[in-house]
């Protein structure tokens, strides 16, 4: 055990990586199944929100855009599901925690999408903040979720684009949609910054994943390079972010921004905010009537080894 023990901390220390034939400390396992995890969950709950656009998107062609983006989302929650299962875990345990409620998804998905501008923004602030958090992630210490993490990141930076361009095209519209754009900004603003986790000190486990190099910086860190990002992107698309207290710090070189409401995310998180109820009463309904497909395919697999 104390070879095994040094063996894993070398690796650490070298910033090389951590593979799944590799001994790890249970508690560098459980983190990572409870990271991985929770971002999987992230990924197949985030469809609901956009997804309920699909059928009313408003032409063909954004049609197409949006039903791409979502099928790349699915994608995205599989390839993080199977990272997970390198572990030792597995995805019907994992999804059965989660339709449980045994297990976390992000925040931000628990808000609903009220206009055909919440997909824009939900591109552009969402999958940005997601970018801004998950970048870094391509350099975690755990190999099979960094190498997940690469083509992720240059699918949500697709993601991202195409949010900022359909604000772009909604903003050079009509009043209406111009309203429609910076109605949804207002209200996806703060929670967009809330995925960042909460403040770094009344955040449990970041020390212990920065010293393990699964996280390569702090919840504060990131939500603060995420406004400085955001304010200029603001200012190009010609809308308001909704904080009074935003402005330049010239010592800091850093955006200074308003209080987060805590408690709002605190509540979210346990279940109380306005969609949790109905997001996890919908991916439990699609698990059971998705039952017969597993079960099918469990079936011709058990035929095709027979017949090999
Ligand atoms: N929501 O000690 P920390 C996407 C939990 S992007 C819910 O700071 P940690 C793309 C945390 O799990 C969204 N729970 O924790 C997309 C912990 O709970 P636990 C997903 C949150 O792990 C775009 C507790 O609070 N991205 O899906 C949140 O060091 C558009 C204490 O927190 C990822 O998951 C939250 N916002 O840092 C899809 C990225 N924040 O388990 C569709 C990977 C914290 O101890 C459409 N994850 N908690 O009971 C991470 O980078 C980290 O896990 C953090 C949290 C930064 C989220």
């Amino acid at each position: 055990m104390p070879d095994l023990e040094a063996h894993f901390e070398r690796t650490i220390e070298r910033d090389q990586r951590v593979e799944p034939r590799d001994w790890v400390p249970e508690g560098y396992r459980k983190t990572m199944i409870r990271q991985i995890a929770q971002h999987a969950h992230s990924e197949i709950i985030g469809m609901q929100p956009e997804g309920n656009w699909i059928t009313r998107a408003p032409s063909l062609r954004r049609k197409a855009i949006l039903l791409a983006k979502v099928q790349d989302e699915a994608g995205h929650g599989l390839y993080l599901y199977s990272a997970a299962e390198t572990l030792g875990t597995d995805r019907a345990e994992l999804t059965e925690k989660l339709i449980t409620g045994g297990q976390k998804y992000s925040s931000i998905f628990n808000y609903p999408t009220l206009t055909f501008a919440d997909v824009g923004v939900i591109g552009w602030l969402v999958d940005g903040a997601a970018i801004c958090n998950q970048v870094p992630l391509c350099r975690s210490s755990y190999g099979p979720y960094a190498r997940a993490m690469i083509r992720i990141c240059k699918e949500e930076s697709f993601h991202q684009r195409q949010g900022y361009e359909l604000l772009m095209t909604m903003m050079k519209g009509t009043r209406q949609q111009r309203e429609m754009v910076q109605d949804a900004v207002n209200r996806w603003w703060w929670p967009s910054l809330m995925m960042f986790g909460p403040p770094d000190a009344d955040s449990p486990n970041t020390a212990q994943s920065m010293a393990w190099k699964v996280k390569r910086h702090t919840n504060d860190e990131l939500r603060q390079r995420f406004v400085d990002m955001s304010v200029p992107q603001a200012d190009a698309l010609g809308v308001r972010l909704p904080d009074p207290e935003l402005s330049w710090n010239a010592s800091r070189e850093h955006y200074d921004f308003g209080a987060l409401d805590w408690d709002e995310f605190k509540n979210v998180l346990k279940g109380n905010g306005p969609c949790n109820a109905q997001r996890i009463a919908h991916r439990r309904r699609a698990h059971e009537e998705g039952a017969w497909v597993r079960e099918a395919a469990v079936a011709h697999a058990a035929k095709k080894e027979v017949s090999a």
